[in-house]
């Protein structure tokens, strides 16, 4: 950690299974308690050509195409926070990405688990470093 100020701004999104499990006040409650600014919040089902450009990185991978018909099954929450160090934060809040292993205390760990669906349904996304969420939110909320 630095001593210097990084107010930074991260891209959120509540998964489908978040959103069908009726989590999505839980998670931006999770995001306001720890102080963290909301600058956009929108409900909206992803085209899959959003999806494939969001998940670029994970292209050829064995889990890509069941990860975006997934995350294109049902509407997600789109979220914008902002504040010190809120893309580092969030992925804490989040928890690791198993959500069967994920820590207690986090959104994975407490409200997540394996459905027999590998590890694809995590209930959330966080942006992981500063050039994939300015990326990301340009992506999402090219507005922004
Ligand atoms: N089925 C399956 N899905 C995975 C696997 N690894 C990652 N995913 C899914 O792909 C998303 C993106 O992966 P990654 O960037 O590594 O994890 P994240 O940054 O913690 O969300 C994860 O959140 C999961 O939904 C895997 O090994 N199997
Ligand atoms: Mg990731």
């Amino acid at each position: 950690m630095t001593d210097a100020p990084h107010t930074e701004r991260t891209l959120i999104l509540v998964k489908p299974d978040g959103v069908r499990r009726g989590l999505v006040g839980e998670v931006l409650r999770r995001v306001e308690a720890k102080g963290y600014t909301l600058l956009a919040v929108e409900l909206r089902t992803a085209d899959e050509a959003l999806l494939a450009e969001h998940y670029a990185e994970h292209e050829g991978k064995p889990f890509f195409r069941p990860l975006v018909d997934f995350m294109a099954s049902g509407p997600v929450l789109a979220v914008v926070a902002e504040g010190e160090r809120v893309i580092e934060g969030f992925r804490v809040i989040a928890g690791a990405t198993d959500p069967t292993t994920a820590a207690p205390g986090s959104i994975r760990g407490d409200l997540g688990r394996d459905w027999g669906l590998a590890v694809t349904q995590n209930l959330v996304h966080g942006s992981d470093s500063p050039e994939s969420a300015e990326r990301e939110i340009k992506l999402w909320f090219p507005g922004l």
